[in-house]
């Protein structure tokens, strides 16, 4: 049997230094995922309704440009998936941006990222519950985390309650902070 493990994980960095609004306090029970689409209808799905979509593992780099980069087997369901279960049509998404949420804390608020929706589709983005074969740890994004590997990790919601498909986007935290580009490419 294969491990599904990543390698030198002791060398990676803490990941409570880029967790900017703080570890939230997540009731999975209660917990869901918003899905909104462009009209402004709303679906919720919750933990068991996400694992019972088809699953995929993906052995891929995630890059940020806070200055590092790992190789990790992330376990999750497609967007592609997620927005179909939604009754969102995935065609028809020129011109429309992706709307991330974060949970957050009562202390230091919510983390939003906007990323091009068809380009996220087209890059087979992952909403991912597990890494290395076990449910992501709180700092690392529990319950659900947004990965498009096309984009820098600044881009991806750790965390994630919300998704809305929207025709605007907006700067997100780190690139009004600290001039990271919107399109989440430098
Ligand atoms: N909710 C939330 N998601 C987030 C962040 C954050 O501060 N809050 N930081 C981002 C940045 S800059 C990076 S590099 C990665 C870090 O992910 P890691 O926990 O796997 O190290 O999470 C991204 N997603
Ligand atoms: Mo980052």
């Amino acid at each position: 049997m294969t491990l599904l493990k990543t390698p030198y994980i002791e060398k990676k960095p803490s990941s409570l230094r880029y967790y900017q609004e703080g570890v939230p306090n997540i009731d999975v029970d209660a917990w869901t995922l918003n899905i909104t689409s462009l009209t402004g209808n709303s679906v919720k799905l919750d933990r068991s309704a996400l694992l019972a979509l088809p699953q995929f593992t993906h052995h891929r780099r995630m890059v940020c440009v806070c200055n590092w980069s790992i190789k990790r087997y992330w376990q999750g369901v497609l967007l592609e998936d997620v927005l179909t279960e939604a009754r969102i049509d995935t065609q028809a998404t020129a011109n429309t941006f992706l709307k991330q949420t974060s949970v957050g804390t009562t202390d230091k608020g919510v983390y939003e990222s906007w990323i091009r929706l068809d380009e996220a589709l087209e890059r087979s983005t992952i909403l991912a519950h597990s890494v290395d074969g076990e449910p992501l740890p709180l700092e690392q994004g529990y319950p659900l985390r947004l990965i498009d590997f096309g984009l820098y990790g600044y881009k991806n919601v750790k965390g994630l309650t919300s998704i809305e498909v929207v025709d605007q986007w907006q700067l997100g935290h780190w690139e009004r902070i600290a001039g990271y580009a919107l399109d989440g490419t430098c």
